[in-house]
């Protein structure tokens, strides 16, 4: 395999285009010839962590078997995508500190709370605002943005400059920087 592996994570709110960006970056990376890999925490939730709730430590395990889990994807030369709210900075960082220094690339998807509401694919936030989901991530439990994060996917608008594809483009570059393509 000639590949450097390493965990690219994704956080963010629910609705900010976690799994769409996942999605097309995993497609552009195969077509550089790429092996990838996506955990994705909506799914893994419904096998390996299908025991944890969204309490804060049941998000703090459901994060770290997800980082503990990219690590043996890294260990073997696959780029792993994880994208999960992973809500919490310090959970966040404990996946770091399993990687050797530069292989945990952390992009954030710096979409306002507002845009992420208003596109509520699932109808989730129209069910927190209820009061019918509890504790849902930037309603009524907390979201903590990175403060140092390798790559920002800014939302500036719903035109090409944010779309799936050219965000994704973005993160390739980043990875072409650091010598990983
Ligand atoms: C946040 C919730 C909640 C609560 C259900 N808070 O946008 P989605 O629907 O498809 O993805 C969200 C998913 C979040 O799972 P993660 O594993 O990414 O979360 S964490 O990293 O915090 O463990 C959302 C749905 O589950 N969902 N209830 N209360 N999101």
């Amino acid at each position: 395999l000639q590949q450097k592996g390493c965990v690219i994570w994704i956080t963010g709110l629910s609705g900010s285009g976690k799994s769409t960006v996942a999605c097309a970056l995993s497609k552009a990376l195969f077509e550089r010839g790429k092996l990838t890999y996506t955990l994705d925490g909506d799914n893994v939730r419904h096998g390996l962590n299908r025991d944890l709730t969204f309490k804060a430590e049941d998000r703090t395990e459901n994060i770290r078997r997800i980082g503990e889990v990219a690590k043996l994807f890294a260990d073997v030369g696959v780029i792993c995508i994880a994208s999960l709210i992973s809500p919490y900075r310090r959970d966040r960082d404990e996946c770091r500190s399993l990687l050797p220094e530069g292989d945990f690339v952390e992009v954030f998807m710096d979409v306002p709370l507002s845009v992420c509401e208003s596109r509520d694919p699932k109808g989730l936030y129209k069910l927190a605002r209820a009061g019918k989901i509890k504790g849902f991530t930037g309603i009524d439990d907390p979201y903590e943005a990175p403060l140092n994060c390798e790559v920002v996917l800014k939302h500036t608008g719903d035109d090409d400059s944010c779309s799936p594809r050219q965000m994704a483009e973005n993160i390739i570059s980043y990875l072409q920087d650091k010598g990983y393509l």
